[in-house]
């Protein structure tokens, strides 16, 4: 998709340089060419013919060879059946500030990444948990709206393997920089064996002690991992092992960024919508952290 709009958006430059060039090469020979005497007459028909010809054809060709292309360029964007089946179908939705990621076919759920198979259509369903946000990974394909209440389609493709950034391009409150989602292709062995370790892997026990209890009574009412909390108002941490960073961007995902983010999550990403946890021993972080750190299928 993306390709298509940068290839109708090189031909319409290209049209309107060469407009550009010969708008200014008349415009400098009507400065510099000496006066010549018409008549009445004579000057209305030159400027009709301007008129006619500058203010009606030249547009109308114009527009019509620029639909020609962009409307077959339109309607590939469209997320029309396909001849080989539906496509696989990914449900992303918005929240401040983070993404949420399933793969309802497969029972999958992730947070600030999202994997696609190479070469192979995907439909993501895009619709937001509470402001207006919008999904654009720009190197794949346009941006789409994701607004509550509803749920809009863009089918993307990736042509080669490889690391995409997605980013929220609409302003959704103070954090929306740090709305960063690190988009994968992988070639499609790769992306079934990804999805197979995820709906294969055995159950997870609790940290244990301190911080298992911790997780229990409070990190679990927001965040779900798979067989032991179903909190749905924070990142899946099931796989959170697996991601480069977190808080959607704010810090590197590595031992140190891990402990830093469990204590100072709020100087990080400032107002975000994890309570501070200030009275929790260090200890028991760092317990919290060491388990986080095994959550990798
Ligand atoms: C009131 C709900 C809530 C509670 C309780 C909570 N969190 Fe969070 N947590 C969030 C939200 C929301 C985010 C996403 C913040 C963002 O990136 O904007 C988050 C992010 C995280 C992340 C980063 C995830 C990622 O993919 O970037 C980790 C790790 C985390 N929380 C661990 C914990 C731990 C450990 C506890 C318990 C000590 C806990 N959380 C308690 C809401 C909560
Ligand atoms: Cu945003």
């Amino acid at each position: 998709m993306a390709r298509e709009v940068a290839n109708l958006w090189w031909a319409m430059l290209g049209f309107a340089t060469l407009v550009w060039l010969a708008v200014g090469a008349l415009w400098l020979y009507a400065m510099l060419r000496r006066p010549r005497p018409v008549s009445g007459e004579q000057a209305k028909r030159i400027n009709r013919a301007w008129v006619i010809g500058g203010g009606v054809v030249l547009p109308s060709v114009s527009i019509a060879v620029l639909l020609a292309f962009g409307l077959p360029t339109g309607r590939g964007m469209l997320p029309l059946p396909l001849a080989g089946g539906p496509p696989l179908r990914i449900q992303v939705t918005g929240h401040q500030w983070w993404w949420e990621v399933r793969y309802p076919d497969a029972g999958v759920v992730t947070a600030n990444q999202l994997i696609l198979p190479v070469g192979r259509p995907v439909d993501i369903e895009v619709t937001s948990a509470d402001v207006i946000h919008s999904f654009w990974v720009p190197r794949l394909g346009g941006k789409m709206d994701m607004i509550p209440g509803r749920t809009n389609l863009i089918r993307l493709e990736a042509a080669q393997a490889g690391v995409y950034r997605g980013q929220c391009a609409e302003f959704c409150g103070t954090q929306h920089a740090f709305m960063v989602l690190h988009v994968e292709a992988l070639e499609d062995d790769g992306f079934s064996a990804w999805l197979a370790r995820r709906q294969q892997r055995a159950p997870i026990q609790p940290a244990p002690g301190a911080a298992g209890e911790l997780f229990e009574t409070r990190c679990g009412q927001c965040h779900r991992v798979a067989g032991l909390s179903d909190g749905n108002r924070a990142p899946d941490l099931t796989d959170l092992a697996t991601r480069p960073t977190l808080g959607a961007g704010a810090i590197a995902n590595d031992h140190d960024g891990l402990r830093r983010w469990l204590r100072e999550h709020q100087t990080l990403k400032h107002g975000n919508a994890m309570p501070r946890h200030d009275e929790v021993p260090d200890a028991t972080l760092d317990q919290i952290a060491q388990w986080l750190e095994t959550l990798a299928p």
